[in-house]
């Protein structure tokens, strides 16, 4: 890690370079973690690059596993920071992936709503969205019911570095334009990229702000 960027940044730099340990995986809320330490939950489309940012914001190759095969995933995934921890990471099912069958959906878009609807330790979701695209229906279906909740939630634009600048540009009014409209979304967009390290240390320093730690 650099010794750039502001105290905020390099206190968090220090944080997430420090013990980051996987906790166990939830296939059921009966197997969720008991809620002891605050909790930032991680969602968006399937292939957004979830598993690839949460390993850039942890300086790790392989925390959460990156994946060639959409919508594998379907528990929610619990990463603990500091030692002793401080807070958690969850890394939440992939949404909208077209393979899956309708019951599996089902069961996932249950186990995903009681948890960011009901979760006392929740202190904010980051809603991950490929800046090639920008929103889908999807996303906006996730952020409608994100409103609902006592919650909010950042959105995150992915892999900046696929797209031209001036794309880029545009991606990211159209989605701070459309962000403005939902009352519990965050008025900063954080546009990053996990591989060339874009956006990482400010995302790193915000993690912590939400956390309160
Ligand atoms: N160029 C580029 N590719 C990325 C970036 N983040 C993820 N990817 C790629 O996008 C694909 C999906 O990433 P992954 O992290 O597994 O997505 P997930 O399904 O949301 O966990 C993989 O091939 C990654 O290498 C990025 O910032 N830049
Ligand atoms: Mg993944």
């Amino acid at each position: 890690m650099t010794p750039e960027g502001t105290e905020p940044e390099q206190r968090a730099a220090r944080l997430f370079s420090g013990r980051v340990e996987f906790l166990l995986s939830a296939p059921q809320l009966r197997f969720l973690p008991e809620p002891t330490v605050p909790e930032i939950a991680f969602c968006g489309r399937s292939n957004v690059g979830k598993s690839s940012l949460l390993n850039a914001l942890t300086g790790r190759r392989a925390i959460a596993r990156t994946s060639v095969t959409p919508g594998r995933t379907q528990e929610l995934n619990f990463f603990e920071v500091g030692d002793p921890t401080l807070f958690r990471l969850v890394d939440m099912p992939g949404y909208g992936f077209a393979k899956a069958p309708v019951k599996v959906v089902e069961r996932w878009r249950q186990l995903v709503r009681t948890y960011l609807k009901g979760r006392q330790v929740l202190h904010r979701t980051l809603v991950l969205v490929d800046s090639r695209h920008g929103l889908k229906d999807v996303d906006r279906e996730m952020m409608t019911m994100l409103d609902e909740t006592a919650v909010g939630y950042r959105l995150v634009l992915t892999k900046a570095d696929k797209i031209k600048a001036s794309e880029l540009a545009k991606v990211t009014e159209a989605t701070a334009t459309e962000a403005r409209k939902h009352p519990a979304a965050h008025p900063v967009l954080h546009v990053t990229s996990a591989e060339k390290g874009m956006g990482i240390a400010q995302l790193r320093a915000a993690v912590l702000e939400d956390a309160r730690v």
